[in-house]
């Protein structure tokens, strides 16, 4: 077992996306998915609050994967006419107060395609959603993979066994919630679901969730995941590392026993929700180095650096 061993460094700049960077007023801007395209360039795909406490999503666009410029417009979501009624069931509840709310987004490529998972809400409870896109200006809807009560999915990069694979976290109980997988074969209608992982470490006892897609190595699929633990005064959000099986992705095969990011900085601890780091993209680079996107306290956009063999150590509780 790893006794304090840090393998995570903050960008030093950090927070490096706040609601003053949005062109429009915005009371937060975080928990964002991103890619890096083919062309070395970054785009960011951020939850974003506006002061009415709608939730949308905006774009930012980066050269550097540092510093991200904003769209001037939110994105839209978009359906086709005979889908208009199915989607607007669960995304336009009666009682108004979370019209319109998508957040959230995972951005997972996959053969070619950027398919976005992200978060809906609405009177019948959190349903996750898969849409696609080409301009990350507007996300066509795919399917709601899964039933009501369900978040945090997240598509592995490609398909294993001739299927498609997400991991996701039922809401069934809010307390104990694990990761779990599904798979498809046209992203449409899906099931084979069974559970990965249950919260197992003291850090991360009352609930665990996938954070980004999967990213393939030599050892297997490795994913960063988010873990709750209990404090007097509310949740306390940490992360961890776990190794699956590169063609029985629903077994575990290496997980760290520690988190490799928890809360310590005054941008984690003091925000909307106090205490939180919420990864949702892991970027790897061809010399080694792997930059982790997270959210802090549900208010603004953090980034850390780290290297795929430290998180691959970690993943099997091994020092360098
Ligand atoms: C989770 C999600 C996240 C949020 C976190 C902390 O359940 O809603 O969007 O960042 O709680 O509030």
């Amino acid at each position: 077992m790893i006794e304090n061993y840090d393998v995570i460094k903050r960008y030093e700049g950090n927070p490096i996306l706040t609601p003053d960077d949005m062109p429009v007023p915005c009371c937060a801007v975080y928990n964002s998915g991103v890619v890096r395209l083919e062309d070395g360039t970054f785009v960011m795909m951020s939850r974003f609050e506006a002061p009415n406490k709608k939730q949308m999503v905006w774009t930012s666009r980066s050269t550097d994967g540092i510093k991200f410029i904003p769209d001037p417009e939110p994105v839209k979501f978009v359906c086709k006419p005979e889908e208009q009624e199915y989607y607007d069931e669960v995304t336009m509840p009666n009682s108004g107060h979370l019209i319109g709310s998508w957040y959230d987004p995972r951005i997972c490529p996959v053969e070619g395609i950027y398919y976005i998972s992200y978060c809906v809400g609405g009177d019948f409870g959190c349903r996750i959603a898969l849409g696609k896109t080409t301009d990350f200006k507007t996300v066509e809807f795919v399917s709601f993979p899964m039933h009501i009560s369900n978040r945090n999915a997240v598509l592995f990069p490609e398909k294993i066994g001739g299927e498609y694979w997400m991991l996701h976290r039922p809401q069934a109980n809010d307390k104990n919630g694990s990761i779990w997988i599904a798979s498809s074969y046209d992203l449409e209608r899906w099931g084979n679901c069974r559970i990965v992982a249950k919260p197992e470490n003291y850090w991360e006892n009352t609930k665990i969730g996938p954070a980004a897609p999967p990213i393939k190595t030599d050892k297997g699929w490795l994913i960063v995941y988010h873990g709750v633990f209990p404090h007097t005064n509310g949740y306390n959000y940490g992360a961890g590392v776990m190794m699956l099986d590169l063609n029985e992705p629903w077994k575990v095969i290496g997980r760290s026993k520690d988190p490799i990011l928890y809360v310590k900085e005054p941008y984690e601890m003091i925000g909307q929700v106090p205490n939180v780091v919420f990864p949702g993209a892991v970027i790897p680079f061809e010399d080694g180095t792997v930059n982790i996107y997270y959210g802090g306290a549900d208010y603004v956009q953090c980034l850390a650096t780290t290297t795929l063999d430290d998180l691959i150590n970690m993943c099997f509780n091994e020092k360098k």
